[in-house]
């Protein structure tokens, strides 16, 4: 009875956040004023975690937020029209306490934190009542329907700029394009994609030095042009068309130039920085001349190269970032949609070590598909490129996504779980898959460096095959 009663206030509270943003037009107009915004991102919890770095394992906390790139685009584009606001990142609602009510409060979502977000909705009803919610981000992008249970929310497909501006200029929310609204069956076509990044202000830098570890985030471009399985970018494909989109290497160097100082180094975190390799030249040389951070960049193992290489090391790039991601290559090209050969990998990551630059490798364990002989491949794959730095996470089906949608022909079930993002958490979530028990592959999980830099004489021991 009393959860009843709870769910019929928090209704209520949903239906005056409706009303609220249905004559928000009109308000606007007629009293000018400023209005505030609360922009949110939810990330998982803190959790401890190793790392093998040179030769030993290093423990490390998990679950930063991470700088949010798209929310603080947004965040300038709202102080530039002369209204305020506040962009934050939390994993515990109790993070959320301020003494001032917000006019608009935006929701960013990841797959991973749904259940998170689900208890900001309820939250929010209660703390903000006279707030104007709207959800947006990738998983409200791509998988709109999870929010069945918040019916009187307004949901927002695709990028957030042209949106917010048209918002900020008094334009009826719900005709503008994006906007995914159940309770009144709208469905509008997705929002408009910048096509011109460089008409966009740069990031809103809200966090700390301190805050982000003296790490700067750039986003130099958006999108990348392939199309593996378990990547939202085939979904971005299939919203928009040439969804890949650059700004001018001067545009990106600007940026950093102003910025670098206070900060210890710079991660580019762009889907494939080599991608058009003349961007990446030209892109390059300035860094060279007018930049002074060291940083990082994640790439396609075939799109290494001596020249590039060359460039990167005199840019100041101290680590390349590579996914192996599976050690079979039938695995790689035929469910992965990736095509690069063992020998190919193998040649990327031997020639980045002889420019004297770091190699990381991203691991999916736990496909569909995935059996102990299957796991055993990545680990040789990996003892044999022998990364300095290891990344590996239980695979999580995107929806919508090809290899999503795989598991589910494969009736492999994987739920969405904020626990996704925590390392060797109690609460990570084992898929019991045909080909693996879920404790052997939670074995494989646990040990996964240790098996990797073991000595070869003890490879695929009994005890590991037990
Ligand atoms: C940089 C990055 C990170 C950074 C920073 C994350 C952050 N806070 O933004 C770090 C390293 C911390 C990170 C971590 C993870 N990431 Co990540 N990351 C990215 C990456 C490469 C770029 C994000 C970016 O800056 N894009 C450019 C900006 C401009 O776009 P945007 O952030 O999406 O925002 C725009 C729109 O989405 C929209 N929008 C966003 N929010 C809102 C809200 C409202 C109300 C509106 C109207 C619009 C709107 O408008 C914005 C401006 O156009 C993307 C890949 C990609 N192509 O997007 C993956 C990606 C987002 N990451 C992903 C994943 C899986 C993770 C991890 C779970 C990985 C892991 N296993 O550890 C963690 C989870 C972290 C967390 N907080 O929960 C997935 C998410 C898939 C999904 N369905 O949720 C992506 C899509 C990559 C992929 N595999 O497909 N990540
Ligand atoms: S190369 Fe990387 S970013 Fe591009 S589609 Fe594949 S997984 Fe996604």
């Amino acid at each position: 009875m009393a959860e009843l009663k709870i769910e019929r206030e928090i209704i209520q509270l949903n239906r005056k956040q409706m009303w609220l943003l249905k004559n928000q037009t009109e308000e606007t107009k007629m009293n000018n004023t400023i209005q505030t915004f609360l922009l949110l991102h939810p990330y998982p919890p803190k959790s401890k975690g190793l790392i093998f770095v040179k030769g030993g394992h290093k423990q490390f906390h998990r679950g930063h937020e991470g700088f949010h790139y798209g929310l603080a685009v947004m965040g300038s584009i709202i102080i530039n029209s002369g209204n305020s606001v506040d962009i934050v990142g939390y994993s515990d609602l109790n993070q959320l306490k301020f003494d001032k009510q917000f006019d608009w409060i935006f929701i960013s979502t990841f797959s991973n934190q749904y259940s998170l977000i689900c208890d900001t909705l309820l939250f929010i009803s209660k703390k903000f009542p006279d707030s104007k919610v709207i959800l947006g981000g990738v998983h409200a992008s791509f998988a709109p329907e999870t929010f069945k249970d918040f019916p009187y929310y307004i949901l927002v497909r695709g990028e957030g700029e042209i949106f917010l501006k048209k918002l900020i200029d008094g334009k009826d929310y719900l005709q503008l394009p994006g906007v995914f609204k159940k309770e009144d069956k709208i469905k509008n076509e997705f929002a408009p994609i910048v096509r011109d990044l460089d008409s966009l202000p740069y990031a809103f830098r809200y966090m700390s030095l301190e805050q982000c570890n003296h790490r700067l985030d750039i986003v130099a471009q958006r999108g990348c042009i392939y199309n593996c399985s378990y990547c939202i970018n085939m979904l971005y494909h299939k919203a928009y068309k040439n969804y890949k989109r650059s700004r001018t290497p001067e545009n990106v160097i600007k940026e950093i130039e102003n910025l670098q100082k206070g900060y210890d180094h710079l991660v580019f975190v762009d889907d494939d920085f080599l991608e058009d390799k003349e961007w990446s030249k030209e892109l390059l040389e300035k860094y060279s001349k007018r930049c002074n951070l060291p940083f990082i960049i994640k790439v396609r193992p075939k799109l290494v190269n001596k020249e590039m290489l060359g460039m990167l090391k005199e840019a100041g790039c101290y680590r390349v970032q590579m996914g192996i991601e599976h050690g079979d290559y039938e695995t790689r090209k035929k469910i992965l949609y990736r095509d690069e050969t063992d020998e190919e990998i193998i040649n990327a990551f031997k020639l980045v070590k002889e420019f004297g630059i770091q190699t990381f490798s991203y691991n999916i364990l736990g496909l569909p598909d995935d059996n102990e002989e299957s796991i055993l491949k990545i680990i040789e794959l990996n003892r044999q490129v022998k990364p300095d730095h290891i990344y590996y996470t239980i695979f999580q089906p995107y929806p919508r996504t090809r290899l999503g949608e795989y598991a589910i022909e494969k009736g492999v079930e994987y739920p969405i779980t904020e626990s996704y993002f925590r390392w060797n958490a109690e609460l990570r979530y084992f898929p019991e898959l045909p080909g693996i028990s879920k404790e052997r592959l939670r074995y494989y999980f646990d040990n996964f460096e240790s098996l990797i830099r073991q000595p070869i004489k003890d490879k695929y021991s009994k005890k590991h095959l037990k």
